[in-house]
């Protein structure tokens, strides 16, 4: 399925940390296609529909305060196998944890602020960019290196 899609959000320590462009060059040179991006100040509704099964964690107001502490970029990344390869790409939860070479791995230490969010399976997939992006929004484009990127 080459027009899978995941959500990946840049968090708001990212993009103080001047990370936005960093993140964004994995994934483009990985080869999946950004088919939607905006940069946005989350609120606590949309981000309780987001992390609607962590809502009872004892680190769920201290998630909150982070991810509504500054804006965050929210973007839509389509190609083969996208939530997974991108899950793998991010790296584990914990920051502490996470492989050298992942995302978070290279660039943050701490679970608290690990940098991105991917989505972590096709229906979560779905459900989140419904819940980040009007579906005008998403923009369907051929991209010119197709035949060089996929088999
Ligand atoms: O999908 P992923 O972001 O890797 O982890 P989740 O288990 O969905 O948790 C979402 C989010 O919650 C995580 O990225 C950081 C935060 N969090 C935390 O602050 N402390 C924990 N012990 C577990 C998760
Ligand atoms: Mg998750």
């Amino acid at each position: 399925e080459l027009q899978e899609k995941t959500l990946v959000l840049v968090k708001p320590d990212a993009v103080q940390r001047r990370l936005v462009g960093t993140v964004i060059q994995r994934f483009e040179r990985r080869g999946f296609k950004l088919v939607a991006m905006k940069l946005l100040q989350a609120d606590r509704g949309l981000l309780d529909k987001h992390y609607q099964q962590l809502q009872q964690k004892p680190f769920y107001p201290a998630l909150l305060a982070y991810m509504t502490s500054g804006p965050l970029v929210a973007m839509v990344w389509e190609g083969y196998n996208v939530v997974r390869s991108t899950r793998a790409m991010v790296g584990d939860t914990d920051s502490a944890m996470a492989a050298a070479g992942t995302i978070r791995g290279d660039l943050s230490m701490h679970v608290s602020r690990n940098v991105v969010h991917a989505s972590d399976s096709v229906e979560t997939a779905q459900r989140e960019i419904s819940f980040w992006f009007q579906r005008d929004e998403l923009v369907a484009w051929e991209s010119g290196d197709r035949d060089y990127t996929y088999g």
